[in-house]
């Protein structure tokens, strides 16, 4: 395929999150992209946001627990950037209207004092971890009915839209099993364990940094990653007050508007 036409499809994902507009899954407009395809019509589709002015300031992974996998019909990790105008404020009110059929997931958020890139042990990126967080994704496939194969989803930034991140707390090494609970309205949507993350959410930070190293790049410090839903993610409809109690870490919290 030419990068006449893997710029085609940058724009067809951007337009789509832009105005809030679904489009038919790549795969079933006929293009078939390899994943190294799909990764550079993310890179193509997030060089256009930065060119509008947002800018990178971490990076998510996705598929890191068997609950996503499974949700999705998806057998592989993914990662895509995060740009600071995903960031919603904690706390505060989420509009639908930019929308097309958005998801909430609960999550655990890192913030990196210092770089990380390729192969590190657990130690390794550990030693990195400036404060940890719990963090409420909220996903939107540009795809009708929230459908895709692997390459589209990797193409679409991976469902990429936005993120809240509640108060950091200071790192404590062992993160593997913590209790999350999602509230909607207080009522309990979805109950799972940091550990359905990798076994670990670390690993998922260590798995970050590798595909860091593998397209080149480095997180630099300042940086955050989320690490991946514990449990399915949950549809979002007005009004409704969206809660993550994670054992040991708090709580991040908004309302849908
Ligand atoms: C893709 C994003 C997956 C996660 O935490 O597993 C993801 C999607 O499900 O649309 O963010
Ligand atoms: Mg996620």
């Amino acid at each position: 395929m030419s990068d006449i036409n893997l710029h085609n499809l940058a724009k067809k994902v951007d337009d789509a999150a832009k105005n809030a507009r679904a489009i038919s899954q790549l795969s079933a407009q006929g293009h078939a992209l390899t994943l190294a395809q799909a990764y550079q019509v993310q890179d193509l589709s997030v060089a256009r946001r930065i060119e509008r002015g947002e800018k990178q300031i971490g990076i998510k992974m996705g598929f890191t627990s068997r609950a996503k996998m499974i949700q999705m019909g998806v057998e592989d990790m993914i990662w895509g950037p995060l740009t600071d105008q995903m960031m919603i404020e904690e706390g505060g009110e989420v509009a639908l209207s930019g929308f097309i059929h958005p998801r909430v997931e609960p999550e655990i958020a890192f913030l990196l004092k210092s770089p990380i890139s390729g192969n590190m042990t657990l130690a390794q990126v550990m030693a990195a971890v400036e404060a940890v967080a719990p963090a409420l994704e909220i996903i939107d496939s540009r795809y009708d009915n929230f459908k895709f194969s692997l390459e589209d989803v990797i193409a679409d930034n991976c469902s990429s839209t936005g993120f809240t991140i509640g108060a950091w707390q200071t790192p404590s090494a062992d993160l593997s099993n913590l209790g999350m609970v999602m509230e909607f309205d207080g009522k309990a949507v979805q109950i799972g364990s940091s550990a359905a993350i990798l076994g670990n959410p670390y690993r998922s930070l260590a798995a970050a940094a590798r595909v860091a190293g593998e397209a080149g790049k480095t997180l630099p410090a300042g940086s955050i990653v989320l690490a991946g839903a514990s449990t399915a993610a949950q549809a979002i409809t007005p009004g409704v007050h969206v809660r993550l109690n994670c054992e040991k870490l708090g709580v991040a919290e908004f309302t849908v508007v």
